[in-house]
């Protein structure tokens, strides 16, 4: 009777554990192999269960601390590392124990070893993803005229403090030094609240401040020669039509702007604007890359970006010119995970 609760106990938790892993895959990589690795391993232990020919023997537990975890995911950026190797352990132990028991009960255990080797491959493959995964869902960056204003870091530090999920430093007219000096600011700004910095046009700058991406434009460098230097950090460009855009996703781009959606007024050499289906057509080509609109979103044209299949919103003004930055930011995210959970069902 002991060994059959073991069994059933190790049991639940394997499953238990590899939902949660199956979360933080499906909305955070969005990655077909590793969900379907996860699909395969979950058969691997149905079929050590049958193999077993047991029948579950003790009423289980409910669920429901699992059906919290997403909600968890969505808010915990930061321990979702560490969320992901507490359940793979949790997946990995109990395929052991199983292992171990099952061959007490005359069985051979083969199945949860190969079960519990397919959980160690998936573990690291989703860690390296995750290592290079970005939330894109607010991008915010910054423009000359906005880093003039005396107050202009502490307006920065409102919006990643209130939820701005991603910073460029975009700066057109000043010297290498004063950039430098600007960016290195920014470094201990988003460092302190665990937010990728990219750096608009400058590959040079972008690796002497260590940033995590450098953000190119038409006219800058090559992508494959920014690839170079980069490495695995990551690359984003600058496109304005579905051609640009189109040709960026199959360079090999982590990301690309697109824009301007609408009108702009702080870009002053501003394409003509490009409209949504621009999106559409290139999320349905490309339904893995990431693109994120720019130019001219605000709070009430957010939700038909985000609805046209637009992954992020590229913002400079609506935040950096708003006399409540930290609103602006919270309500933008509203905006943003509420679109995106309609559009999950
Ligand atoms: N790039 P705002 S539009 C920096 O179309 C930038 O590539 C654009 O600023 C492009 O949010 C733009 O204030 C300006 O409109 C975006």
């Amino acid at each position: 009777m002991e060994l059959l609760r073991i069994i059933d106990a190790n049991l639940n938790r394997a499953r238990e554990g590899i939902r949660v892993v199956e979360e933080i895959s499906r909305f955070y990589l969005n990655d077909q192999d590793i969900f379907l690795g996860l699909k395969k391993l979950r058969h691997q232990i149905i079929e050590g269960e049958k193999s077993l020919g047991i029948r579950p023997i003790i009423s289980r537990k409910s669920e429901s601390d699992v059906g919290k975890e997403p909600h968890q995911i969505e808010n915990d950026r930061g321990n979702l590392k560490e969320l992901l190797e507490a359940n793979a352990n949790r997946v990995e132990e109990s395929l052991r124990v199983l292992e171990e028991f099952s061959k007490l009960h005359g069985y051979s255990g083969e199945l949860f070893k190969k079960a519990r080797f397919s959980m160690y491959g998936l573990e690291h493959e989703i860690l390296f993803k995750l290592s290079k995964s970005i939330d894109y869902r607010l991008y915010l960056a910054t423009d000359d005229y906005y880093l003039k204003k005396d107050n202009i870091y502490d307006v920065i530090e409102q919006s990643l403090k209130a939820g701005a999920t991603i910073l460029q430093y975009r700066c057109k007219d000043k010297t290498s030094k004063e950039m430098l000096t600007e960016a290195n600011k920014l470094r201990k700004l988003t460092q302190k609240y665990n937010i990728p910095l990219i750096i608009n046009d400058r590959l040079d700058l972008a690796l002497a401040v260590d940033a995590d991406g450098v953000h190119l434009g038409q006219s800058d460098l090559p992508f494959e020669i920014a690839k170079k230097y980069m490495g695995e950090r990551v690359i984003g460009i600058s496109t304005h039509s579905y051609e640009e855009g189109r040709s960026a996703i199959l360079a090999g781009a982590d990301y690309i702007g697109l824009g301007p959606v609408f009108d702009t007024s702080t870009k002053k050499d501003a394409h003509p604007t490009c409209d949504m289906e621009t999106i559409t057509c290139l999320k349905k080509e490309f339904p893995k890359a990431r693109i994120i609109a720019i130019g001219g979103i605000s709070l009430k044209n957010a939700t038909r970006v985000l609805t046209a299949g637009a992954d992020g919103l590229a913002v400079i003004s609506a935040i950096l010119n708003s006399s409540d930055p930290a609103r602006e930011t919270t309500v933008f995210r509203k905006i943003i995970n509420q679109t995106r959970a309609l559009h999950r069902e």
